[in-house]
C-alpha cells in the first residue's frame, strides 16, 4: 500500500489555546509527512508493497526496523489526531465510563494513571488507553512501538515525544497530559474503538 498523509479531523487552530497552529505545522505538516515519505521509499518494490498498513506494522515489528518506525508512526499520528477533539476531555458516553470505572476504580484514578505512565516513558515515544484480555489499560511505549504489536486494541493515545509539546509547554510534559484528559482527549472517538474491539 502507499501512505498518504491524512487531512486533519480540524483546523490547525480549532485546539488553541492547548495546541497551536504552529505546533501542527511541524507535527502534522513536516513530522508525520516524513514518515509517510521515508516508508513509502522503503515499503516500494519490498514484501510489504501489497499488505495493509496494520499488517506491514505487526509483520516488519522485529525484522525490518526502517519499515516498521515509519509506518507505526503514520499509523500512531493519525490515531493521535483521531484522539483529540476541540472542546475534548469532560463528559464521556456511559459504556466508556462504567469500562473506566471498572477498570480503574474512578475517572480520577483513570487520570492520574495515564499522566503517571506519559511522564515515565523515558525518552520519546507513546502513551494510550488500551482494551488487553477484555479490562482497560495504561500502556506506554518506546519510539514507534504500538499496541499492535503488544496484543491490545488502542483506544486512545497521546505523544510524549518532545515535538509533541515543545512549542507549546517547553519542558512541561506533565501539564501537556494533564491537559490532554481535560481539554483534548475526544471520547467519542474512544468509545468507538471500544464498541468494535
Ligand atoms: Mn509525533
Amino acid at each position: 500500500m502507499t501512505m498518504t498523509l491524512p487531512a486533519l479531523p480540524y483546523a490547525t487552530d480549532a485546539l488553541l489555546p492547548h495546541m497551536s497552529p504552529e505546533t501542527f505545522e511541524y507535527h502534522h505538516g513536516k513530522h508525520h509527512q516524513a514518515y509517510v515519505d521515508n516508508g513509502n521509499k522503503l515499503i516500494a518494490g519490498s514484501e510489504f508493497e501489497g499488505k495493509s498498513l496494520e499488517e506491514t506494522i505487526t509483520s516488519s515489528f522485529g525484522k525490518n526496523p526502517g519499515v516498521f518506525n515509519n509506518s507505526a508512526q503514520v499509523y500512531n499520528h493519525t490515531f493521535f489526531w483521531n484522539s483529540m477533539k476541540p472542546s475534548g476531555g469532560g463528559a464521556m458516553p456511559g459504556s466508556l465510563e462504567s469500562k473506566i470505572n471498572e477498570s480503574f476504580g474512578s475517572m480520577d484514578e483513570f487520570r492520574t494513571a495515564f499522566v503517571q505512565g506519559g511522564m515515565t516513558q523515558f525518552g520519546s515515544g507513546w502513551v494510550w488507553l488500551v482494551l488487553k484480555d477484555g479490562k482497560l489499560e495504561i500502556m506506554k511505549t518506546p519510539n514507534a512501538e504500538n499496541p499492535l504489536v503488544h496484543g491490545a486494541t488502542p483506544i486512545v493515545t497521546c505523544d510524549v515525544w518532545e515535538h509533541a509539546y515543545y512549542i507549546d509547554y517547553r519542558n512541561a510534559r506533565p501539564k501537556f497530559l494533564e491537559t490532554f484528559v481535560d481539554n483534548l482527549v475526544n471520547w467519542e472517538f474512544a468509545e468507538a474503538n471500544l464498541s468494535a474491539a
